[in-house]
């Protein structure tokens, strides 16, 4: 098997029970062939940008993977077809948004496949996430870069308590 490479993903989602979405691709990128989560981040809110609709609710993710990178991305992509994800048009509100930030040092320009992400460093919701899990990437710099953009960092979810009956 190829040694595994170890991989950052965005994951974003406007539509529906947002953080829900959110939630579980995290769950379902632990059972992806091939692919251990190694990290991830909190979930946080985010104006859209470039977009319209509600505020998204954004991620990442760190993953170590033995898939090539175009086979994570079918992979991505079948799990936001599974979340219902549909295309009507560019950046429309979305289901379950999964896009691939870095795959170890790969430099790819393909029909189908950017890599590093092109537009990366110009987004508050990937670099804040992104300097959450792996602050060795994401310089001061960088994020004064983004500081502009209006993003909060979520609550984490209260654990499932039964309530106590009144
Ligand atoms: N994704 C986009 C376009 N704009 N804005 C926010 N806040 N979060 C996103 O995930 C996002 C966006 C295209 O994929
Ligand atoms: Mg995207
Ligand atoms: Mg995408």
């Amino acid at each position: 098997m190829r040694d595994p490479v170890v991989a950052y993903l965005a994951l974003g989602a406007n539509l529906g029970d947002a953080a829900a979405h959110v939630r579980q691709a995290l769950a379902d990128l632990a059972g992806l062939p091939q692919t251990d989560l190694l990290r991830e981040s909190s979930l946080y809110s985010s104006a859209p940008l470039d977009a319209h609709g509600a505020n998204y609710v954004n991620a990442v993710a760190q993953v170590a993977t033995g898939l090539t990178a175009p086979a994570l991305l079918e992979q991505l992509q079948g799990l936001e077809l599974r979340a219902g994800r549909q295309r009507s048009y560019r950046n429309a509100p979305r289901t379950l948004d999964l896009d691939l930030l870095l795959f170890g040092q790969a430099r790819i320009c393909s029909a189908t496949l950017l890599l590093p992400h092109p537009r990366m460093w110009q987004r508050a919701f990937v670099l804040l996430p992104l300097a959450e899990i792996a602050p060795d990437l994401v310089s001061a710099k960088c994020l004064a870069a983004v500081s502009g953009q209006t993003i909060s960092r979520m609550r984490a979810k209260p654990p499932c308590r039964a309530l106590p009956n009144h």
